[in-house]
């Protein structure tokens, strides 16, 4: 649910990005850091692992301009795709207004993004969300992989809600700019229709 802070003006939107591990999610926020106007951006925070493996979280506030004389915030997050940090996982879906799902290309990490997927409708779940009401984008990521599967195999992996679906090279901030965007824009259309509870 938006945090909507009526003295100040303000308007909070969280983005997840959930998704199996090693598969791009900390790329996506690095990317976007280097992209955006210095201006719009806060500190990207990254508390991570010596094997640089997201430990907690990685966050980043954005700042894109103002919505009815709110000004409107998001706060990026990224969850530790390794399977051990699953507690951590859920904390941080406590509050979401929009999920980045990243999968990973790879044909060896099909089972993993398929995984990934159900834990992330189990999480939302725990914390009374109704999963399928929840915004989300997908991304296709590592497409530059030479084992990357093709699109209409991920496609009936993941796609089950005919999600929007962005392919992406995070490392090269390939289809990381478009995905952050069409995330933010349902996060702003589902502010915008009231329902924004999805609970
Ligand atoms: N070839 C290629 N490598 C990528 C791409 N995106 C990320 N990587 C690499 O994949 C590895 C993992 O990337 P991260 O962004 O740390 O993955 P993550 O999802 O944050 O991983 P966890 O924090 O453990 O969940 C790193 O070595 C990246 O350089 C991509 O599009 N193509
Ligand atoms: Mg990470």
């Amino acid at each position: 649910m938006p945090a909507i802070n009526y003295a100040t003006r303000e308007i909070n939107l969280r983005v997840v990005y959930y998704g199996p591990g090693l598969g791009g999610k900390t790329s996506n926020l690095r990317a976007l850091h280097e992209r955006v106007h210095a201006r719009a951006r806060g500190r990207l925070i990254e508390l991570m692992t010596e094997s640089d493996r997201t430990l907690f979280f990685d966050f980043m506030p954005l700042s894109l301009g103002s919505i009815r004389g709110f000004s409107t915030r998001f706060h990026l997050y990224t969850v530790p795709g390794q399977i051990h940090y699953r507690a951590s996982r859920a904390l941080i879906l406590k509050i979401v207004d929009v999920v980045v799902f990243v999968a990973d290309s790879q044909e060896m990490r099909r089972e993993a993004n398929i995984e990934s997927l159900s834990d992330l409708d189990v999480n939302l779940r725990e914390h009374g969300y109704r999963p399928d009401a929840v915004p989300l984008v997908l991304q296709y990521n590592k497409r530059d992989c030479a084992e990357a599967m093709p699109r209409a195999q991920l496609d009936a992996d993941l796609n089950h809600r005919g999600a929007a679906v962005y392919e992406a090279i995070a490392t090269r901030g390939i289809g990381v700019l478009e995905t952050f965007e069409a995330a933010a824009r349902l996060a702003v259309r589902e502010l915008r229709s009231g329902r924004h509870a999805a609970r």
